[in-house]
């Protein structure tokens, strides 16, 4: 991830709409956000800063898309600001009841190449409809951090502020092996972007 000269570490949160990127971000952010309005659109994004040690993040809210092809001008604000490499680290909300419908945009994201980290939010509601979330296979399958978090609680977002220095880029030849089954070795020759080495520290 690349460093601005003062410390600072662009964090872009892309995600559906409703999975709770906002809700995530005001727990990373607290009350400093500025709400800003994207030059010769009428959309307004919000960014505001996370200290985390000696590093200054600044966590930018994009309008929530579906995917990198824009059907409106909000998903349009959201892909730009990609584009623009604002996003040093991308940070993909999923909503964990479901994953698999904001996984197309998660792996557009990573075939882009930017360092990212996955939060699996809503994973109370998931909890409540006996969805089970198997975040350790996610991140072994993907190679990048994966936490699950809460947004209303809170719950796991010291944990996810945390991992943004962990973020990976994505390696897609890898993961292709993988879901094709013919990884050398699953388990053993991926080591765990959350802790460098483990089997499902998750
Ligand atoms: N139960 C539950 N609700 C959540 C969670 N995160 C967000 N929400 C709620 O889901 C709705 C959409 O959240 P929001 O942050 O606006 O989603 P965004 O469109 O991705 O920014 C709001 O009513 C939030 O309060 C969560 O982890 N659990
Ligand atoms: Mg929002």
């Amino acid at each position: 991830m690349k460093e601005q000269p003062d410390n600072t570490i662009t964090v872009l949160m892309m995600g559906n709409p409703n999975v709770g990127k906002s809700a995530l971000f005001n727990r990373l952010t607290g009350a400093n956000a500025v709400v800003s309005n994207y030059p010769g659109t009428t959309v307004d994004y919000t960014a505001g800063k996370l200290i985390e040690g000696h590093t200054t993040y600044e966590i930018i809210d994009a309008p929530g898309t579906y995917s990198l092809e824009p059907h409106d001008a909000a998903e349009k604000v959201a892909v730009l600001l990609l584009d623009e490499r604002r996003g040093d680290v991308v940070m993909i909300v999923l909503d964990a009841t479901k994953i698999e419908r904001g996984l197309y945009l998660a792996f557009e994201i990573m075939e882009r190449e930017y360092p990212c980290i996955i939060a699996l939010n809503m994973t109370d509601v998931a909890h409540d409809k006996q969805i089970k979330v198997n975040a350790a296979g996610i991140q072994r399958l993907l190679g990048i951090p994966v936490v699950e978090t809460t947004a209303i609680s809170g719950e796991g977002v010291k944990k996810l502020a945390g991992a943004i220095r962990k973020a990976q880029v994505a390696d897609m030849d890898a993961i292709r092996k993988r879901l094709e089954g013919s990884g050398e070795d699953r388990d053993e020759t991926v080591p765990c972007p959350g802790c460098g080495g483990c089997r499902g520290c998750g």
